[in-house]
């Protein structure tokens, strides 16, 4: 009966296409992967940094989008000054116990806003992104939102104002796509790029905790989520 079944549906699929049945049926055996796999997410591996692309649908984003946007109202972006007193390119604000701040005093993190008053409560779009990757039951403690326009960029750095290095740092990418560059652990030395997408969660952990990373440009027009276009990356981390 199956023989029969398997017989003529070799017989049409060679009909239809004219080649061997082995190879139509690598062909079906290809699709049937392709559409397994359809959903889940590749992840990209840069020097240890480990990327989920395209973690969040379209309509998640939008969806954590509107989180920041009512946490931005309550904690308004600001820009941050270097210790060297040159202002940063990107804005800034954040939510949770804690928040990343940088003035003249140094960077450093702050439980109360620039112009007074705790951080918003760090939204649940962001922490189940947090729970799905981070792999420890802690809890983030801050969720820095940095805001760049086109011409904004992060020069590269290394995140070490946390107490404990075996937490990971989890962050989130939404808007235009930027152009993510990771090093080493001591500044210089080769390094990688990866465009980051909207959507794209990418996970410093591990012996990747501690390597320089930084944002050299942003590609404007490359994603509509953003009604003025530009980048919104969200990191979340364990503070003490
Ligand atoms: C950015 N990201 O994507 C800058 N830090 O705009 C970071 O600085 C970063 O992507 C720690 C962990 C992951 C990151
Ligand atoms: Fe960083």
């Amino acid at each position: 009966m199956f023989r029969g079944v398997y017989r003529e549906a070799e017989a049409s699929l060679q009909a239809l296409w004219g080649v061997g049945s082995r190879e139509n049926w690598a062909i079906l055996y290809g699709l049937g992967v392709v559409l397994m796999n359809k959903g889940k997410n590749p992840v990209f591996n840069l020097r240890g940094v480990q990327i989920y692309r395209g973690f969040l649908e379209a309509s998640e984003q939008m969806d954590l989008l509107q989180a920041l946007r009512n946490i931005a109202v309550r904690a308004p972006l600001f820009s941050p000054v270097t210790p060297w007193g040159k202002p940063m390119s990107v804005r800034m604000t954040s939510a949770g116990e804690y928040g990343w701040v940088s003035d003249r005093k140094g960077y450093h993190y702050a439980k109360q806003h620039p112009k007074g008053g705790p951080w918003p409560d760090i939204p649940p779009q962001a922490l189940n992104i947090w729970k799905a990757v981070a792999g420890t039951e802690r809890k983030p403690e801050c969720c820095l939102i940095n805001l760049y326009g086109s011409d904004a960029r992060m020069g590269m750095h290394c995140d070490r104002d946390e107490a404990d290095f075996r937490w990971p740092v989890v962050s989130v990418s939404l808007g235009d796509e930027g152009l993510f560059r990771v090093g080493n652990t001591v500044r210089g030395g080769k390094t990688e790029s990866i465009w980051l997408q909207s959507g794209d969660v990418a996970v410093l952990v591990g012996e990747a905790r501690l390597l320089y990373h930084g944002i050299d440009k942003i590609r404007s027009g490359t994603s509509h989520l953003l009604p003025q276009g530009g980048r919104i990356n969200v990191t979340m981390r364990v503070v003490d």
